[in-house]
């Protein structure tokens, strides 16, 4: 564990990076997670930092993890849990943690462990340089099998075909970095796993300048994927209707 016993209090400070947390029940592991995120931007001299942790679940649910995240955030001022009914999906969760962040550059990080906290620190300093409004990592090396590789392979496939100006790999891959005034430019809605894929739309529709690197995907720990044959069929539905939602835009100017 870094020593950061002399930490700035964040405080009526506006922190460098928020980093949302997306920890939908992520159970006892979480704990390990926040602390290597800490270790690894206090270790990189991240001058101030917020996490946003985003524990939101559906009402008569048992599961832990915001128990374990409200003790967290009561020990660490710089901890932000966001708790709340949850009223949709992954995206809706972003949404809401986007909303409660702070700082200046905001970073989207999944809270199952897949992604380790150094990659967040590779990122954030990319985007520091300046060139970029966003910056995303794609999946160079994949650990979560076969099918989910598939999976992705047939999904990025579908995307770049129905819109091919997007210049990414990756759609759905995170880490994902903005600036606050990228942010602010963005008008999300979406309230399931659309939410990458509408980043990345109105990213390059605002012309917004993207920067990527390459990381590595960790395996699923033994859980069982959440994705399902029905989020593949969902993510296409997703991409079809925006297609045509932009195609008939673009013919009524
Ligand atoms: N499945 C699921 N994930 C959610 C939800 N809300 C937020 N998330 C977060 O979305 C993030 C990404 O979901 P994952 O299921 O890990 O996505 P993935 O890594 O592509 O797929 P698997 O790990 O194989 O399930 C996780 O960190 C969750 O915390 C939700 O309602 N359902
Ligand atoms: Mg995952």
């Amino acid at each position: 564990m870094v020593d950061d016993s002399n930490r700035p209090s964040l405080q009526d400070q506006t922190p460098d990076l928020s980093v949302i947390v997306l920890c939908y029940h992520a159970g006892e592991p979480i704990k390990l997670l926040v602390q290597r995120l800490i270790d690894a931007l206090v270790g990189s001299g991240v001058p101030t930092f917020e996490l946003v942790l985003v524990a939101n679940d559906w009402p008569g649910s048992t599961d832990q993890t915001a128990k374990i995240v409200s003790a967290l955030a009561i020990a660490d001022t710089r901890l932000v849990p966001v708790i709340e009914r949850k009223e949709g999906m992954m995206g809706w969760d972003v949404r809401q943690g986007l909303r409660r962040a702070h700082g200046n550059v905001l970073a989207i990080f999944e809270g199952d462990g897949q992604v380790a906290p150094v990659e967040l620190i590779r990122a954030y300093n990319l985007l520091r340089r300046g060139s970029y409004d966003i910056v995303k990592t794609y999946r160079a090396a994949r650990h979560d099998g076969f099918k989910r590789r598939c999976l992705s392979f047939v999904y990025n496939g579908l995307f770049h075909l129905l819109f091919p100006r997007v210049r990414a790999r990756d759609i759905n891959s995170k880490p994902k970095l903005l600036t606050r005034a990228a942010y602010e430019q963005l008008r999300l809605s979406a309230d399931d796993w659309f939410i990458d894929a509408e980043i990345m739309l109105q990213a390059q529709s605002l012309n917004l300048r993207i920067g990527e690197l390459p990381t590595t995907f960790q395996s699923l720990e033994g859980r069982q994927s959440f994705v399902t044959a029905g989020t593949v069929v969902e993510f296409i539905g997703n991409l079809i209707r925006y297609r045509f939602k932009t195609f008939r835009r673009s013919r009524r100017r």
